[in-house]
């Protein structure tokens, strides 16, 4: 399947938004075998108010046999925020951690980067494979690194969360994100089924992340006021961060 179409809220967004979601698509095409993924009515594209400018919100979905969900959402407020939200929900038939990444920017300036391989296993560790590879990875600094909320316990050591500073920090940023999903999707696609045991297991961690991301305020805040408490709770539970009940 090609994921060439062209958006025309990506034309608008920040370069380093409009980079990264090329590049996160052209990555995804490279690797993963994609089909269509259907989102709840309604939600694929949306439209509100946020204190007098428009809000809007576009999604792209994808599945795949190593991947119930593949979302990429690029969401702008008039001039004033661009958005880049990204997650990759494993199957829990496989032992992967959680792909994911946000961008959030304004009047030229990016104010959050923050992307992450997130452990689901079981003692919240990578498979040894991605601590291997990951650490093989250039430590990289950034002049302005951003202190994780309470709920970010969810994330692993090699989440990088910064303010860029600068075109070189951007880039470098863009490159890391490039290599997490690289070696992401090659791990993926080599991986082998674990036993129902194991899958509830990690069904439980996706679960918790899941829980955790949907107690971002900041992002809730930004949905509730373009479209009310009620309908920005059934965004972030049924979109952004929904999850299979454990029976
Ligand atoms: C922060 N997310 C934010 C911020 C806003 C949003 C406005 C504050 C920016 C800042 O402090 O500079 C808003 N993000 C959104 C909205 C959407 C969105 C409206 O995705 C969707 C429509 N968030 C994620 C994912 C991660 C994530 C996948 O969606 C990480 C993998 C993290 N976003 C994240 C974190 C913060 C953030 C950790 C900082 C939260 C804080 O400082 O309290």
């Amino acid at each position: 399947m090609s994921t060439t179409s062209t958006s025309s809220l990506r034309e608008q967004q920040h370069p380093l938004i409009r980079q990264l979601a090329d590049c996160i698509e052209a990555i995804w095409s490279k690797y993963l075998d994609l089909s269509p993924y259907d989102l709840p009515a309604e939600l694929g594209y949306v439209e509100g108010k946020l204190e007098g400018e428009k809000l809007t919100i576009e999604n792209r979905c994808y599945q795949t046999p190593q991947f119930r969900k593949l979302h990429l959402e690029l969401a702008k407020v008039g001039n004033m925020l661009d958005i880049l939200h990204c997650v990759m929900f494993p199957r829990p038939e496989y032992d992967l951690p959680m792909f994911g990444c946000d961008l959030v920017g304004g009047r030229g300036q990016i104010s959050a980067a923050i992307t992450d391989l997130s452990p689901l296993s079981p003692g919240q560790t990578l498979p040894q494979s991605y601590s291997l590879e990951l650490s093989t990875l250039r430590k990289l600094n950034f002049s302005q690194p951003r202190e994780l909320p309470e709920w970010g316990d969810i994330f692993s050591e090699f989440c990088i969360f910064v303010r860029p500073s600068s075109p070189e920090e951007e880039a470098m940023f863009l490159k890391r994100v490039e290599e997490f999903l690289e070696i992401h999707c090659r791990s993926a696609i080599a991986s082998k089924a674990v036993s129902q045991e194991q899958a509830m297991q990690i069904l439980a961690r996706q679960r918790n992340y899941c829980m955790k991301q949907q107690q971002n305020d900041k992002t809730r805040r930004v949905l509730e006021k373009a479209f009310g408490s009620a309908w920005a709770e059934h965004y972030m539970t049924t979109v952004l961060f929904d999850f299979q009940d454990v029976s």
